[in-house]
């Protein structure tokens, strides 16, 4: 076929099929100067991934708000005593306190007129008084050696009558069973005051001293003013007697 010929077949065919030319033969189709231009083919595959670039410069964004405080943190242990302080100035000389005794003496003074005011006042309502000794009686029943410790502890001793008025006297302050301030329990049978000194004056029930059961060796004044011997750790009246 003679050069020209073949030239323009291709041209015809390049025309006709030029639309349906496929990705690989686009791609590798040569540059054919036609005279009349063909239609673009299909976007070819994506290529290749290409090399990683350099690391870019920092951004440009607005820095975000300063967050709210954390919780406190737990105690640290405690640090080495400090250093000894100077030593301070010398202080200033002190006053003597200087005390008023006769301002002292009269309050004292006072107070005794005043408490003896009281005592006889209550001696007067309360008790029964022969010549300078006061009987005085307790509302409470209690067993001897609690009669003996409370007259004691009012600076008295338990009522023991030397005579028959004081006897009578110790009768009306009571108007109950009372203990006296005697016993016979050193000696059986040997009544004596609380002193250790033998009685002289007695008023007896009929029957009595008996010491009876485990025994008697305490005595009490009866509602009628005699007396009887008893067990110790029975519970009458108190009377004590003090001196004027
Ligand atoms: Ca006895
Ligand atoms: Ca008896």
């Amino acid at each position: 076929m003679p050069r020209f010929a073949s030239f323009l077949l291709l041209c015809v065919i390049t025309a006709v099929y030029g639309d349906t030319l496929t990705e690989s033969a686009q791609n590798t189709c040569p540059v054919v100067t036609c005279s009349s231009q063909g239609l673009n083919g299909f976007p070819g595959k994506d290529g290749r991934d290409g090399a990683k670039g350099e690391k870019g410069e920092p951004g440009q964004g607005l820095r975000g708000l300063q967050g709210p405080p954390g919780k406190v943190g737990p105690a640290g242990p405690p640090g080495n005593p400090g250093s000894k302080g100077a030593v301070g100035p010398k202080g200033d000389c002190g006053h003597s306190v200087e005390f008023d005794t006769s301002k002292i003496d009269s309050e004292i003074a006072a107070l005794r007129s005043e408490l003896r005011m009281v005592r006889n006042w209550v001696l007067f309502s309360l008790s029964e008084s022969v010549g300078r000794k006061y009987f005085v009686s307790s509302v409470k029943k209690m067993h001897f050696d609690s009669v003996k410790a409370l007259c004691s502890e009012f600076q008295g001793s338990v009522a023991t009558p030397m005579n028959a008025e004081e006897n009578r006297a110790i009768q009306n302050v009571a108007g109950d069973i009372a203990y006296l301030g005697i016993t016979d329990q050193r000696h059986e049978n040997v009544f004596e005051d609380l002193t250790g000194n033998g009685v002289q004056y007695t008023n007896w029930n009929d029957g009595e001293p008996n010491n009876v059961g485990s025994g008697e060796d305490c005595v009490v004044i009866l509602a009628n003013g005699r007396w009887n011997d008893v067990s110790c750790s029975d519970s009458f009246l108190a009377v004590c007697e003090f001196s004027a």
